[in-house]
């Protein structure tokens, strides 16, 4: 019979995980429908720390400039799978468990990434070591290690759940910048090959064998010359959710940023397109923002071209001991913290009271 042909009350579009919760299938959804309204802005650790600040309830260096908290929330999880009380930035597991769920509660998005150590030698993730990947894939001499760290991630994630009782959903975002070499998952460390084997084995081990139903996965590079450089080490449709790049201004070359940043996001929205996948830029950032019209007149010039999901600022580590300082957004009193407040305002951005309205788990 030809009108039974259609499968009536099957979903087709279904994130990499088919058993995923009703709430992280609405997210993948509406991860796609929200591009249509505007682009989420995200920041790193926003909750937990700012410029001259820590660990003060309810404060961001966002929320201190614009009066409203970002839409998207970025957390790290390096150290955990060497049992630190705290993250290798220093944020406490415990605490950050607790700011996921308030960001989750307010509607907010999270996403989640990983500088795992190197499990090959135990130094850091920076620290690349030949067959570091051969050791972890199945067969392999550090093959046990690694299961044994996605377990201890695991845990981290079953310990996240909203008031009643459903899994928070995160976009699980390993082995980024893949393309770069300065982690051991990186280009020159690893062949095509075994990188696609290690993101498979991942997110199989994960979904499959520790019955995690709550992720949706974030494939990301770092910039990027060509579709073929991006592609290169993509392990496929069917093991990736999102895809991204990430992306920071070197120099006060304002226009060159624009004109990479339009290269990339039209190479990467083809791609999207094409494959189904939500597009979005995993991180992004202007150190130190010394030019006070900058988010107007370059981050959101390069943008206003594009269509994608997100945008994610690294992190307000703000000043060292040793008189350096990192930051990627503005604190109050910064030097672009009017023009970010422009920004803010702009029909083309969402911040958390928007993106509390659409019900992105809905
Ligand atoms: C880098 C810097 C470091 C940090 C690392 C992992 O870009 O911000 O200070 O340790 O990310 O979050």
């Amino acid at each position: 019979m030809v009108f039974l042909s259609a499968p009536v009350f099957t979903q087709t579009d279904l994130p990499v995980d088919k058993n995923a919760t009703r709430e992280t299938v609405n997210l993948y959804h509406n991860l796609k429908k929200i591009i249509a309204k505007g682009i989420m802005f995200g920041h790193q650790d926003d909750l937990a720390y700012g410029y001259n600040w820590k660990y003060k309830d309810g404060r961001s260096d966002i929320k201190d400039v614009t009066g409203d908290y970002p839409a998207v929330y970025g957390w790290e999880l390096g150290h955990l799978e060497i049992d630190r009380v705290t993250n290798l930035d220093s944020v406490p597991f415990d605490k950050m468990k607790q700011f996921i769920r308030k960001g989750y509660q307010r509607g907010g998005v999270i996403t989640i990434s990983w500088h795992l150590n190197n499990p090959l030698t135990g130094k850091t993730a920076w620290e690349p070591e030949k067959g570091t990947v051969t050791a972890i894939l199945p067969g392999g001499e550090k093959h046990d290690l690694y299961k044994s760290w996605l377990d201890k991630l695991s845990a981290f994630m079953n310990d996240l759940k909203g008031s009643k009782g459903e899994f928070i959903p995160l976009v699980f975002r390993p082995y980024h910048e893949l393309n770069g070499s300065w982690f051991w998952w990186g280009k020159n460390h690893c062949s095509a090959d075994e990188f696609k084997k290690l993101w498979q084995f991942t997110v199989g081990y994960l979904r499959d064998e520790k019955k995690l139903h709550h992720l949706l996965y974030a494939f990301n590079t770092d910039r990027f010359a060509s579709r073929e450089e991006y592609l290169e080490r993509y392990p496929g449709d069917e093991w990736v959710d999102v895809i991204g790049f990430d992306i920071y201004q070197r120099g006060n070359n304002n226009e060159a940023f624009i004109k990479d940043i339009d290269k990339m996001l039209t190479m990467l929205e083809a791609i999207a397109a094409e494959k189904n996948k939500i597009p979005a830029l995993t991180e992004f950032g202007y150190g130190s923002l010394p030019d006070e019209n900058w988010w107007t007149g370059t981050f959101g010039k390069a943008l206003a071209p594009h269509k994608i999901a997100w945008v994610l600022a690294w992190r307000n580590a703000g000043r060292r001991p040793n008189g350096t300082e990192e930051f990627y957004v503005p604190y109050r009193g910064q030097r672009s913290a009017a023009d970010f407040k422009k920004f803010y305002g702009s029909e083309q951005t969402l911040f958390q009271k928007e993106v509390a309205k659409e019900g992105m788990y809905k």
